[in-house]
């Protein structure tokens, strides 16, 4: 059976990146509804066996993220996600965080949820054929935020949910994402990334979490969306990789960045100007959503005979990241 660091460094490996299709239903209803198919469990069903069937996916994408609801879903073949995507070389990946909920006493801020049941429900995906798992924790930058509170109760979950993954032999994607909402600067989102992370750091270390059996699925650092003076890619590319510098223990076996609302052509820019910025200890790949995944809903739009262009364009994505690495 393979290691932690060994499925670790297989999803940071060969070019690769990792598929983020781990949509809540809630999320992956209004993106389906935004292109006229209709909220279902069958329609997300068939939008996700669309995605991981692209040929050749294997070759950019290491593994892919499901939701709950995917991995317990078949494709029309019978066989479940999970299995497929072992068949297909890929690893099967799992989110296990239950959404980012308001934070007491922070009305503008979010805590990450599902803590609860977490052991059991490790052990039950593992039956399913997961591998890895993922957690999302999301920080706003705005006016007085983030508080040290919102920081430090995303981390203290971060780190337990990343412990009880490793316990029951799942490597977590430990993700902290500084959100690109706002008008805040580039170097306001530098500061409070590095704060996130080096406080992140810390709390792995208490809870005793490998850090050559994660993935850590960071933010770039950019200016926040609605800010005046938006930098180029390759300031984008050198503050981000100088962040990490900072803050990463070159244990972590690989950055696997995820996109955030950036173009899908624009995070792929700004992954492949990061290779240029000198030797790095970790590996840096992409653990894209929308930004490989959106032109292909936009392009199947619930058509069955626009499959195969659907399929193409997801694989365009996939390779143009795996080029930029
Ligand atoms: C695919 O979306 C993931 C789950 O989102 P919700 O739980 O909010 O529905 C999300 O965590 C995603 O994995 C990351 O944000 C990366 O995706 P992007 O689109 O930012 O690259």
């Amino acid at each position: 059976m393979a290691t932690l660091n060994e499925i670790a460094r297989e999803m940071v490996s060969n070019r690769r990146g990792i598929l983020a299709a781990d949509e809540s239903i809630g999320t992956m209803s209004s993106r389906l509804e935004s292109v006229g198919v209709a909220a279902s469990d069958e329609n997300r069903r068939v939008y996700r066996e669309l995605i991981v069937t692209t040929p050749q996916l294997v070759d950019s994408i290491s593994g892919v993220i499901l939701a709950d609801d995917t991995t317990r879903q078949k494709l029309s073949d019978g066989r479940t996600f999970p299995q497929a995507l072992q068949d297909m070389g890929m690893l099967a990946g799992i989110k296990v965080d239950t959404g980012a909920k308001p934070l007491a006493g922070s009305p503008d801020e979010k805590v990450t949820e599902g803590l609860d049941g977490l052991r059991e429900r490790v052990a039950e995906y593992v039956s399913l054929g997961s591998t890895f798992a993922k957690w999302r924790a999301v920080i706003t930058i705005g006016d007085g935020i983030p508080t040290e509170r919102a920081v430090r109760a995303n981390v203290h979950a971060l780190a337990r949910y990343a412990g009880l993954c490793q316990e029951g032999g799942l490597v977590p994607i430990v993700e902290p994402e500084v959100l690109m909402d706002g008008s805040h600067s580039l170097a306001q989102c530098q500061q409070v990334t590095r704060a996130v992370l080096r406080v992140l750091f810390d709390e792995l270390d208490l809870m005793k979490v490998r850090l050559d059996g994660m993935v850590l699925k960071p933010n770039m650092v950019v200016a926040g969306k609605n800010c005046p003076e938006q930098p180029g890619v390759d300031l984008v590319a050198q503050t981000t990789v100088d962040t990490l510098r900072d803050t990463v223990p070159a244990e972590v076996p690989g950055i696997a960045f995820l996109s955030g609302g950036q173009s899908p052509e624009l995070a792929t820019r700004h992954l492949g100007a990061m290779q240029n910025c000198g030797d790095l200890p970790w590996e840096l790949t992409y653990s894209f959503g929308r930004a490989l995944v959106g032109p292909a809903l936009e392009t199947w739009r619930g058509d069955s005979a626009k499959w195969a262009d659907a399929q193409q364009a997801l694989s365009v994505r996939a390779v143009a990241n795996a080029a930029a690495r």
